[in-house]
């Protein structure tokens, strides 16, 4: 556990390239060390001032400084950010002065540790800021976005509030030992709690979701060898990433790669055609590694060929893959090849890229993904979705309990238990270290 007297100093910006680099100092003596590097101690706070940095008597930089007094800070410390050519002499020699004058380097996450620390933002919206700077797509921004802002913080003590007042209730009863106080109303006790546990579990459900948002949604392209996967491959990712080849069996190996799409992160997995009749090792092993990729994704997409005369081998690896897929979409390609058509399916040609927008419009909405960009608030860290289920099942389990007050109250404050740390009301060192220590130095 970091010590909080100390003043720590650190660059909030990237160790490589860029033009300006942002040190920030936060702590008692922040002010101090701003006059020795800046020979200045009249700063306006919260407003930007050119500044000469000195070495000793010698100029090291021009810089903007703005700082920011003790509480009204990210901090909640006296805190400075000084803006500077980001040359690496500079950077060096800025830091050490920080030093010299009685600043100690930020340990990761320390300036965010802080913020904790000094009531500025609870545990949720902690994470919030970590997930903001690591967001890669839209939708993770989305959810970023909405912890930082505290939404997601304000649903969670939504459902501690209500659940601590059904544990009042009870407690006063396990107390009431004379007798006093007119018994818990059952039926309505039950449903109250039932009720947190349903928005608990609401909530957690959106982990599905926010884990794809979050970590990318894996999408196999499978089928029969020539069937059109590496091509629709390469259409979809407006290169061409995997070999394209009529010599049946060219794709032996799983090729992966990233596409962005409709504010999503996808994987798309082209995978080797799987046929039966093969005695080629190298295809043998490509064809288990299909199979493997089919299991592991999120999306399956089974590319089918609307010019294949006998559709025998087609079904059955057709009929297999339905038995493994999670989500299945099938499309039926080289639409420009023929006039035949099918009912249902969506209609492709990998070689023009007709019906790819409707393909894409149908993996969003094979996961559920559509509403993420819109208003819903959903979580996206396995640590909320933990402390979401066990809530879930605690208040179940009191709703249960309702003949036996003790027993009824133990479930509810060990649900109870769960939320609170994972707002941080309650903490452990331990907990605050995993989480600050996942930050970058100056955040
Ligand atoms: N006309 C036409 N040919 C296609 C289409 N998709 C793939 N092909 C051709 O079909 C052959 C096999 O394609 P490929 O993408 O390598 O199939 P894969 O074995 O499933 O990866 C190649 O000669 C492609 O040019 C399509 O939509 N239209
Ligand atoms: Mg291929």
């Amino acid at each position: 556990m970091y010590n909080m007297q100390d003043t720590i100093a650190a660059f909030a910006t990237s160790n490589i390239g860029g033009a300006v680099a942002v040190l920030r100092i936060s702590g008692s003596k922040t002010l101090q060390i701003l006059t020795e590097l800046t020979h200045k101690n009249n700063f306006t706070p919260r407003q930007a001032t050119l500044v000469t940095v000195y070495d000793g008597n010698d100029i090291l930089d021009k810089a903007l400084v703005t700082i920011f007094k003790t509480p009204k800070s990210y901090t909640g410390e006296d805190l400075a950010e000084i803006s500077l050519h980001a040359g690496p002499y500079i950077k060096s020699r800025i830091l050490e002065l920080c030093l010299t004058s009685g600043a100690r380097l930020a340990g990761p996450g320390e300036f965010s540790q802080r913020a904790f620390l000094n009531g500025k933002m609870d545990l949720v919206e902690a994470q919030g800021v970590l997930d903001i700077i690591s967001a890669k797509n839209k939708a993770a921004h989305k959810a970023a976005v909405n912890s930082l802002e505290g939404r997601l913080s304000n649903r969670f003590k939504q459902i501690r509030q209500n659940l601590t007042d059904i544990l009042a209730q009870v407690e006063v009863r396990i107390d009431d030992t004379e007798g006093e106080m007119k018994a818990l109303p059952q039926e309505e006790t039950k449903n109250a709690l039932l009720k947190v546990a349903k928005e608990a579990q609401n909530l957690a459900d959106t982990f599905s979701s926010g884990r794809l948002v979050k970590e990318g949604i894996k999408v196999a392209l499978c089928g029969l060898t020539n069937a059109g996967k590496s091509s629709l491959l390469n259409k979809m990712l407006g290169y061409n990433r995997a070999i394209v080849s009529n010599k049946a069996g060219t794709t032996r190996d799983t090729v992966e790669a990233p596409l962005s799409l409709l504010g999503f992160d996808l994987v798309l997995v082209d995978t080797a055609g799987i046929r039966q009749t093969t005695n080629d090792d190298i295809e043998i092993e490509g064809i288990n590694r299909s199979r493997q990729a089919i299991d592991q994704a999120d999306i399956t997409i089974f590319v089918r060929d609307l010019t294949l005369q006998d559709k025998t081998e087609e079904n059955k690896l057709f009929d297999e893959v339905k038995q493994n897929a999670k989500n299945l979409i099938t499309v039926f390609n080289k639409a420009d090849k023929t006039d035949y058509r099918v009912k249902d399916g969506i209609i492709i040609s990998a070689k023009t890229g007709e019906g790819l927008d409707l393909l894409e419009k149908e993996i969003i909405k094979t996961l559920n993904l559509g509403d993420i960009s819109g208003q819903e608030i959903i979580i996206t860290s396995a640590a909320h979705y933990k402390t979401l289920l066990v809530a879930a099942l605690e208040l179940e389990k009191a709703s249960e309990k309702l003949a036996d007050l003790e027993l009824c109250a133990e479930h509810l404050r060990t649900a109870l238990k769960e939320l609170k740390e994972l707002i941080g009301e309650v903490t452990s060192e331990d907990i605050l270290d995993t989480i600050f220590s996942k930050f970058c130095v100056g955040k």
